[in-house]
């Protein structure tokens, strides 16, 4: 690849995002990235990072400019081969991205799911039953974020029972890939064959039962509004960004309660607080913390020109928590307006399953707090390194019934 050439008041920093240490707790790292300038060149990997909620708005919603065709991460597909075939809807632009997106838009959108709240609200009571009644300390990753979503959307895809355990390794390995490959991506690697061809194979019309998201996806590929070819690329799409994206948000939302006994009052008092509380917590640990766009021609953003081809990391984690952008940016507040934060993204690629994740929230939490009076910590909790997702891997916790 040509050496980038950037106009020399461009900042520049050695530093590594993907550094295990950086992603043990990102926030420093990103604020002096803000501090530094709003475009810093990143010489550890030759790319341009944009870290201040201004910008990262820009790049997101300029898809014309920031194309996602050649990639989301830091691999470039105008050179290089992609560790899998490219996904319809998050790694292409328009026009080949709007049939996908549109087709999974309206099958994910409120009005379709609407009718999975009942069940998905007695699911999560059931779950909350169990950890309450044992009455013993126990880990909120394993029991709560991710034995709801996995006790509730392999089952709204249509997904057989057999196998689901490689749901969560096969999409960190996906969140890692986006990254440098580092010593993240090497411990997954060995199984990658393995978690694709199993992911691949639940794919196909046939595997997938009558009522769920996979076959609503056929059914649109019968009425043409897909072809046959990609309707198991969109089914792989919900598998891939479905779950561990869920679970990390909704591991976020629990540590963010746990820590804020105040703000869990608020909640109990106001079970409506449920969404908005959600997407608090996004704006506030962005469980996406970054992933890339390439410039379509010489791009100049705040003074520098980014070349074409360049790879541009925006920093969502970063954007989230700008104090240009939000007041106490660092205070997690569910009584403020968090609804422009990055989290999901924004513009034509925005989150296309945030209504399932903020349904499958508000569920948890309104079980949680018409049981919980109290959620403290067990334990030290630790965090789960990814090169995308920001996450816990354990929130040892004990709660006080109400
Ligand atoms: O379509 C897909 O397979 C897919 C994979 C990853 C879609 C989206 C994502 C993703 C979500 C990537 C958030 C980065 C951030």
């Amino acid at each position: 690849m040509a050496a980038t050439q950037t106009t020399p008041t461009t900042a520049s920093l050695d530093e590594d995002p993907f550094a295990p240490q950086v992603l043990e707790n990102p926030l420093p790292f990103q604020a002096r990235l803000r501090d530094a300038g709003a475009v810093v060149h990143l010489r550890r990997h030759d790319v341009h990072a944009l870290a201040r909620y201004e910008h990262v708005h820009t790049a997101l919603t300029d898809w014309q400019a920031f194309q996602s065709a050649a990639g989301v991460g830091l691999a470039n597909f105008r050179h290089e081969k992609p560790w899998r075939p490219p996904s319809l809807l998050l790694e292409a632009d328009p026009p080949l991205h709007d049939a996908p997106r549109t087709v999974l838009g309206a099958i994910l959108g409120p009005r379709a799911i609407r009718r999975l709240r009942e069940a998905w609200a007695q699911e999560a009571r059931q779950l909350v039953d169990r950890v309450v009644d044992r009455g013993t300390e126990f880990d909120a990753v394993t029991e709560l974020a991710q034995a709801f979503p996995l006790r509730v959307f392999p089952d709204a895809v249509g997904l057989t029972a057999e196998g689901r355990h490689h749901l969560l390794p096969y999409g960190d390995h996906a969140f890692n890939a986006f990254g440098p490959p580092n010593a993240l991506v090497a411990r997954g690697a060995p199984r990658v064959a393995q978690l694709s061809a199993w992911i691949d194979s639940r794919c196909a019309r046939e595997r997938l039962a009558p009522g769920g998201f996979g076959a609503a996806i056929w059914a649109a590929a019968d009425r043409g509004d897909i072809t046959e070819d990609q309707a198991p690329l969109i089914v792989r799409s919900l598998l891939t960004a479905g779950v561990d994206t869920t679970v990390h948000a909704l591991g976020a939302v629990l540590y963010a309660f746990a820590t804020h006994p105040d703000q869990w009052r608020r909640l109990r008092e106001d079970h409506r607080l449920a969404r908005v509380a959600f997407d608090e917590a996004v704006r506030w640990e962005s469980p996406v913390q970054t992933f890339f766009r390439t410039a379509v021609g010489d791009v100049e953003i705040a003074g520098t020109t980014i070349p074409d081809g360049g790879k541009i990391l925006m920093f969502l984690g970063a954007a989230n928590r700008d104090p240009r952008r939000w007041d106490d940016p660092h205070t997690f507040d569910i009584e403020r307006d968090p609804s422009a934060h990055v989290g999901f993204g924004m513009g034509i690629h925005q989150c296309v399953g945030q209504h399932i994740a903020r349904l499958e929230a508000e569920c948890l939490l309104v079980a949680l707090a018409e049981r919980v009076e109290r959620i403290d910590f067990a334990g030290t909790p630790r965090r789960h390194l990814n090169n995308t997702l920001r996450g816990w891997s354990s929130l040892p916790m004990r709660v006080r019934p109400a």
